[in-house]
Order: C-alpha cells, then sequence, then structure tokens
C-alpha cells in the first residue's frame, strides 16, 4: 500500500524515573523516665507529635519508650527529648 509509513525501528526505551518525592523518614526510639499514668502517656505523645516534621508518635507507658517517626530534614533526636523534658519527664535517646 502506498504511503504507508515506514515506522522507525522502536527508539530504545527512555527510562523515566519517577521522582515521587518521598520523604525519607526516619524512626527514633526514645526512652522516657517519670510516666506514672495514662495522662503522661498522652502528655509526652502531644508534645512529641506538636513537633514540626514528626509524622507519628507512639509512647509506650509500660516500657517507659516512645518511637518517633519523623522528618530528619525538618526535626531532630534532640529536639524531640527536648521537648519531652519540657514536659516534665527526662527523655533520652534509646
Ligand atoms: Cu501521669
Amino acid at each position: 500500500m502506498r504511503g504507508a509509513r515506514n515506522l522507525p525501528p522502536s527508539a530504545p526505551m527512555t527510562t523515566f524515573t519517577t521522582l515521587v518525592r518521598e520523604r525519607e523518614m526516619e524512626t527514633v526510639r526514645l526512652t522516657i523516665e517519670g510516666m506514672t499514668c495514662s495522662h503522661c502517656q498522652a502528655a509526652v505523645e502531644t508534645a512529641l507529635r506538636g513537633q514540626a516534621g514528626v509524622q507519628s508518635a507512639t509512647v509506650y507507658l509500660q516500657d517507659g519508650s516512645a518511637e518517633v517517626e519523623y522528618d530528619p530534614a525538618s526535626v531532630s533526636p534532640p529536639q524531640l527529648t527536648a521537648a519531652v523534658e519540657e514536659e516534665g519527664y527526662a527523655a533520652t535517646v534509646a
């Protein structure tokens, strides 16, 4: 058939790297001293969750610990422990 296009051999596939800017979250475990009841637990959780860059914070009353998922570009573990200490509990990076 006249006019049929002569298609070029298929060009090598270009790999388009989809840059899903997934924030690189980090997790840190803190040791927290002084929590005695669920009120303490809630206070520490609120303090941690109130920090910019904190994605999630779970406080374990019985363990005296917390697990915090955070964006290292926004907040650092020393800032997290400082936030807990402002609530009146001793906190260290586990
Ligand atoms: Cu308490």
